[in-house]
């Protein structure tokens, strides 16, 4: 056995108390990762906490336990597990944590698959980030059978979950051969995948309104530099309307960029206060996401970042700023 998986057994064996810890953008693969191992640590006898600063979004409550989820840190734990993250600038929420600090002086275990990043979690005992898995949930399916921990049904769906979160269903680069592997042995364990993915289904539904929305949205869709980039604009008053009933990106972001020529989607919230964000989404082949991101002070990933903006800008100049730096970006590509 390696170094991290002994240290990984004995963090685990000395604790009693342990909270799991999502970053502020829980997605499919964070959520399905802590009920995981929420459900192994249940099986050895210990006491899990599940904790992540930002609320589960709607549609991932098709999976049982989310509201287990707490905002805040418990008041009694004896070690930590972050999951599906390794840099501290998406955990901003637990700065403001009175029990923070007492997290940072235990025994914490990093199971991520991020690969490199910037500000590591720094007082971190053990860190695996193991960027040939599909997603956290598949590293965490392997620590288990390493450290020979039994994989219940109940641990075995909230894996299978987070690796088709991640993976998209199994569609994108990152469904290696092993993550088909697992997710064959997640069967054998007695997962019930169409139920699965019914479930999921009926937690995406819309209700009629954001249906109609929806037509509002397409038809206010700008396209720029030969339909390469299309942004959609949503005002605050739609934000307050809407976004409780359903997240407008995912509402939209997905039809757009199956228009013919688009590389790249926006929605660009604005606030009256002059603030905004944008979701940005892009196509296969057009890996630009992570660098517009960034170049406005946001992150993410090749094909999924995001940023926000303080200070308010007329929308015509940051809609002409964003095309031109879209169009450089895409000219490099184009090469
Ligand atoms: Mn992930």
């Amino acid at each position: 056995m390696n170094e991290e998986l002994q240290k990984i057994e004995s963090i685990i064996r000395d604790a009693q108390s342990i909270v799991i810890v999502q970053a502020d953008n829980p997605d499919g693969d964070s959520i399905g990762s802590a009920l995981a191992l929420e459900e192994l640590l249940h099986q050895m006898g210990k006491t899990p906490h599940l904790y992540c600063g930002v609320t589960i979004p709607t549609y991932l409550r098709y999976l049982k336990g989310w509201d287990r989820v707490e905002s805040q840190l418990p008041d009694k734990f004896d070690a930590s597990i972050f999951v599906d993250v390794s840099t501290l600038t998406l955990l901003e929420k637990i700065n403001t944590d009175q029990r923070y600090k007492k997290l940072q002086k235990s025994p914490c275990i990093v199971i991520d698959h991020h690969g490199e990043v910037e500000q590591e979690i720094d007082f971190a005992e053990v860190i695996i980030n193991d960027a040939t898995k599909s997603s956290a949930g598949e590293v965490i399916y392997g620590i288990a059978k390493a450290l020979n921990w039994k994989i219940t049904p109940d641990a075995a769906e909230p894996i299978m979950t987070a690796i088709l979160g991640d993976t998209q269903g199994l569609s994108n680069e990152l469904a290696g051969p092993d993550t088909y592997r697992v997710m064959a042995e997640l069967i054998e364990v007695g997962v019930d995948r169409p139920q699965l993915e019914n479930r999921r289904r009926e937690y995406s539904k819309m209700p009629e309104i954001i249906y109609t929305y929806k037509a509002d949205l397409i038809k206010r869709t700008k396209f720029f530099l030969e339909n390469k980039l299309a942004i959609v604009v949503i005002p605050q008053n739609e934000i307050e309307d809407y976004s409780p009933l359903y997240n407008p990106g995912p509402l939209i972001q997905a039809d757009i960029l199956q228009v013919e020529n688009v590389a790249v989607a926006i929605v660009l919230k604005r606030y009256d206060d002059g603030k905004t964000t944008a979701a940005i989404r892009s196509n296969a082949g057009y890996k630009v996401a992570g660098e517009l991101a960034t170049y406005f002070g946001g992150g993410g990933h090749p094909f999924a970042a995001g940023f926000k903006l303080q200070d308010s800008i007329p929308l015509d100049k940051l809609l002409s700023d964003i095309a031109s730096k879209t169009d450089a970006l895409l000219e490099v590509i184009d090469d």
